[in-house]
Formats: structure tokens, C-alpha cells, sequence
């Protein structure tokens, strides 16, 4: 595929030889399943492995006959649905790489990630969270968009597969539609994740069936899944924590079963805790806090717990130490990237480890370099930039060969920009960051991206977006503004984001307006002495 860097031969040689990588495709991650167990639970819907494995068949034929074929991209933005799985297994299997974005971006990330990946389609919701995709859509050129549920001038997801579903007999064998498709490649590029992002524009990851493979493979062999596991989802599933560490794939893989929930809310999650008998569930920081808060007086049975795995941002030691006593299971955490490497603490890991570490690399092929501002090696356990290269982590953003060049070391080390160390078992402590980002309780925001937001303000002349500490959200966003003439409050700011459709969670939670910036021997803003400047 143009615009995507596979690995070099070598590499790609010895994945295959030492077994990381096999021809297992993505589409394919329901074969392990009995066919009559539960698969999926979402709201009122339970499917077994045999009813998922023919709704994603039909879809795969419906979304064929569109003409959707090997190598193109699709735009998905569903919630946390039974939808979300179909479509995905659906565009997996016919080697169409869904773009997966996430229900909270608007017209602004929509309509660059169509144009970056020239979509042929963008499949949505009708109304989610009170906003109606529909609207989006119709701003958008894309050739087709595909509505689950009321599609209005659209087409809809039932419809995709409606006069299939009345061809085929009943008792006919799944997969057996008269529709045929080529099918992908196992080195071909499975699915399009999106990049937390330090520049203008948010940048798309390849991920190839093989590595997207090993990644939820390896993860579920690692936290121990099985056929067993019952696992609550309540990040968004487009996002590779749930979708793929192991997720909802790794469950799949084991022939567990997934539970989607709407959301980490005690009041949507508890209950679903206990009506099914989760044994499993992936937060971010925010969450974990709000669950050892609600347990307190919360009615609803959680022992069937047994894993909660944290990541995404950082989670405090002290947290981690009182999930076990507060939610009755353990706990594991998890510093991952959608750019590929993971680490995670062991189940078998002492406490200690558990509590006060990230974890460290899922494979025994991750290549982890610990680097100074020179690029030069730090000395073991001292503080520097973490440089990871391995099985499953991207060779090079998706047509974007100048950032390339900067997120790349020439020998193919992927530059996190997270600032760690290393201890003598491996594992890592992420000790900060060195990359102009906020990480705003698990959800990344581009201050850059936000900055050209705020620029194209009439009242801005000058914008500087920094984090700033926060005991919940780990940070919260603040803009510096330099003002023309009239200032414009927190609520105008806000109100312009949102006509410019920039997603919610990207709007500053403060406005801080001044004269200048401060400004570093080179003439950077000095983003270090403007935190500084509120405390
Ligand atoms: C996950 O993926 P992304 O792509 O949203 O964000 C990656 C970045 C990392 O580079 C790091 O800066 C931060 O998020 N991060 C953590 C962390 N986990 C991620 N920082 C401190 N402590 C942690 N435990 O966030 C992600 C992907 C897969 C699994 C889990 C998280």
C-alpha cells in the first residue's frame, strides 16, 4: 500500500522464523470460539460466536457488493455497539482497513481523516451522545455513508445486507453467500489506528493484520484470557486498549466473551459487572479512581472480578496498591501506544512491581533504547526518552514521510517522546513526557493541533496550549492567549471550537489570558515557566 513502511526484509524474515508473526488474518479471530457460546453482549443483544461470525459475514458481503475491496479505507465512528464489531469484522475480512475514530471527533478530525485516507465510505450512527452523524456526514464528500439505524437520504446498515439475508435459505452454512471476495494479505495493512498526535494534524497508524495479530495474541496469552474471561468494555472499543490489549480481538481469540458497555460510569458498569460476572475490565486512571470511590457505596456484587488492567495515562502507586483490598481483584498496569508497543505488569509480578511500575515489553522481540537530548544511551536506571523498534511497531506513520523523519532514528526506532527508566527486571517508570502533549486522563490532545484551533480565533493573536496537574485527570488543558483587543471568555472559546467541529475533549478546561510568552534561550515558548506561572 502506498504511503505505509513495512519493516525491513530482515526484520520481516525473522518475525516469521521466531513465530511472532503467522498468516492468521484479523477477520479470521472467531474461528477458536465453540460456536454456541456467548460471544457478545451489547444492551439487549446476545450473540454466540456462530450468530457474530455470520452477522460479520453478511456485512463483508454487503459491504463487497458496494464494491468495497482489498486495500481500501473506511471511516468507522460507532459507539460501543454490537455494530462497532460487526463492521469491523466485516471490513477485516474483505482486507478493506477501517480508519477507526472515535465517537467524541467532530467535522474538523472527520473530514481530514476522509481526505487523509480518501475513504470510500465513513459508517456512523444515527444520533450518539445528542449529536446527529447524519449532519456531519452530509458536510463531507464521502462516496458512501452507511448509517446504523434511521439513515435517513442514506444507506443503512440493515440494509447492506437485507435482500442477502432473504436469498439465503435457512440452514444454509455461514459464509456460504453467492457473494465472493478477495481476500487480504496477511502483511497488508488491517486497520487504521489514530495517533494521540503532537502536530497540526492528527496522524493515521498502519497496523498490519500480522502485527495487529501477534499484538492481541501474545496480550491475551499475557493477561492470562480464556475461554472463560467475561470482559467489560468501557473505553471506547475504537480505541486499541479495548479493542486489542487484549481487548475485545484477544477475548475472541480465546473464545471468552466481550460485554460492551456505554461507558466507566459506576452507574452503567457496576451493574453489568455483576449481571454477567465480568472478570475483566480496561480503564484509564480517572475510572480506576471513580470505581475505588464507588465501591464504597455501591449495592452491586463485583467479586467476580479479577482483573483490572490501568492505563493510558499514569497511575498513582498509591491508587494501585488499594485496588486489590477496595475492588476485591487485582490489578495490572499497562503503558501502551497505538503506534504499538506495550508493556504490562506480570499477574504473576510481586505486588510491589505491580503497584509502582508500567509494566514491561509484551514480547520478547521489543527492542527498548533509553536515550539523552544527544540520543546517546542513558545509563541504566537514569531518565531518558523512550526509543522502541519490534514486532508489531509501526516503521512510519501513513503518508506523512516528514514527520517520518522526526519520529523516527534512522535505524527505525520509533521516538515515544515519554521520558522513563528502566529498572533490573525490565520493567519501566514513565517519569514524564517530552512531547507537546496533553494527556488529559488518558485522552491526547495535540497542543499544536489545538494551538492552530485557537489561532484562527479573530480576538487571538497568539496561543499556547500547556497541561496542567490535575488529581483526576492527571492534566488538564489550559490555553494562553495573547489578545487582540476584546477577550474572549472560557464559554466563547468553547463555543467556537465546537462550530469549527473540533471534538469536546480537545476544548481548554481554562483560559489564561497575558502580554507575552516566556521564552527559552532559543526563542521557543517556554511552555515549562507558563505551568509554572499558575502555580
Ligand atoms: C494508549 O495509547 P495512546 O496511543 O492513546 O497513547 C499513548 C501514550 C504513551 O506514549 C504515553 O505517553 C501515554 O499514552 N501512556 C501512559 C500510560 N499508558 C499510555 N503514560 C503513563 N502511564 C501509562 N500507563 O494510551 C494505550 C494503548 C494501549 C494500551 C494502553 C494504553
Amino acid at each position: 500500500m502506498e504511503g505505509f513502511t513495512p519493516w525491513p526484509e530482515e526484520f520481516a524474515a525473522r518475525y516469521l522464523a521466531e513465530g511472532y508473526w503467522s498468516d492468521r488474518l484479523l477477520g479470521d479471530v472467531l474461528s477458536g470460539g465453540d460456536p454456541e457460546r456467548t460471544a457478545l453482549v451489547a444492551g439487549d443483544e446476545r450473540l454466540t460466536y456462530a450468530e457474530l461470525d455470520r452477522r460479520a459475514e453478511r456485512t463483508a458481503a454487503g459491504f463487497a457488493r458496494l464494491g468495497i475491496r482489498r486495500g481500501d479505507r473506511v471511516v468507522v465512528q460507532l459507539p460501543n455497539t454490537a455494530s462497532f464489531v460487526v463492521v469491523f469484522l466485516a471490513l477485516v475480512r474483505i482486507g478493506a482497513a477501517p480508519v477507526l475514530a472515535l465517537p467524541a471527533h467532530r467535522s474538523s478530525e472527520i473530514g481530514y481523516l476522509c481526505e487523509l485516507s480518501e475513504a470510500r465510505a465513513y459508517v456512523i450512527p444515527d444520533v450518539h451522545g445528542g449529536f446527529d452523524h447524519r449532519d456531519l456526514a452530509r458536510s463531507l464528500s464521502v462516496e458512501h455513508v452507511v448509517v446504523d439505524g434511521d439513515a435517513q437520504e442514506f444507506l443503512a446498515l440493515a440494509d447492506l445486507t437485507s435482500d442477502l439475508g432473504s436469498s439465503i435459505a435457512p440452514g444454509l452454512a455461514p459464509g456460504a453467500e453467492a457473494v465472493s471476495y478477495e481476500r487480504p494479505d496477511p502483511a497488508d495493512v488491517g486497520v487504521f489506528l489514530l495517533s494521540g498526535g503532537t502536530t497540526g494534524l492528527p496522524k493515521l497508524i498502519p497496523r498490519t493484520h500480522r502485527d495487529y495479530v501477534y499484538n492481541l495474541e501474545a496480550s491475551a496469552e499475557v493477561c492470562g484470557f480464556t475461554s472463560e474471561t467475561v470482559y467489560l468494555v468501557v473505553l471506547p472499543v475504537a480505541h486499541n486498549f479495548a479493542l486489542a490489549c487484549p481487548g475485545v480481538l484477544g477475548v475472541f481469540a480465546k473464545g471468552g466473551t466481550v460485554v460492551l458497555a456505554p461507558s466507566g460510569s459506576p452507574d452503567e458498569a457496576f451493574p453489568l459487572i455483576e449481571r454477567e460476572r465480568a472478570t475483566v475490565c480496561a480503564v484509564v486512571p480517572p475510572i480506576a479512581l471513580l470505581w475505588l470511590e464507588a465501591a464504597s457505596w455501591s449495592e452491586e456484587d463485583l467479586s467476580s472480578l479479577q482483573l483490572l488492567q490501568v492505563g493510558g495515562a499514569k497511575f498513582a502507586a498509591e491508587r494501585a496498591a488499594q485496588v486489590p483490598g477496595v475492588l476485591g481483584c487485582a490489578v495490572q498496569q499497562v503503558l501502551g501506544m497505538a503506534e504499538g508497543l506495550l508493556n504490562y505488569t506480570r499477574l504473576d509480578d510481586p505486588r510491589e512491581l505491580v503497584d509502582t511500575t508500567q509494566g514491561r515489553p509484551l514480547s520478547p522481540a521489543d527492542e527498548i533504547l533509553v536515550v539523552d537530548s544527544d540520543g546517546a544511551e542513558v545509563a541504566p536506571g537514569e531518565v531518558g526518552e523512550l526509543l522502541t523498534r519490534g514486532p508489531y511497531t509501526l516503521r512510519g506513520y501513513y503518508r506523512a514521510p516528514e514527520h517520518n523523519v522526526r519520529s523516527f532514528t534512522p535505524d527505525g526506532f520509533y521516538r515515544t517522546g515519554d521520558l522513563v527508566r528502566v529498572l533490573p527486571s525490565g520493567h519501566l517508570v514513565v517519569e514524564g513526557r517530552d512531547k507537546d502533549q496533553i494527556n488529559r486522563g488518558g485522552d491526547k490532545i495535540s497542543a499544536e493541533e489545538l494551538e492552530n484551533h485557537l489561532l484562527a480565533h479573530p480576538a487571538v493573536h497568539d496561543a499556547a496550549v500547556v497541561g496542567t496537574p490535575d488529581p483526576v485527570m492527571g492534566e488538564r488543558t489550559c490555553a494562553f492567549l495573547i489578545v487582540r483587543d476584546q477577550a474572549p471568555t472560557l464559554r466563547e472559546i468553547k463555543r467556537f471550537l465546537k462550530e469549527r467541529g473540533v471534538a469536546g475533549y480537545k476544548w481548554p478546561d481554562r483560559v489564561e489570558l497575558v502580554e507575552t510568552f516566556p521564552r527559552t534561550p532559543v526563542g521557543k515558548i517556554s511552555k515549562k515557566e507558563l505551568v509554572a506561572s499558575l502555580r
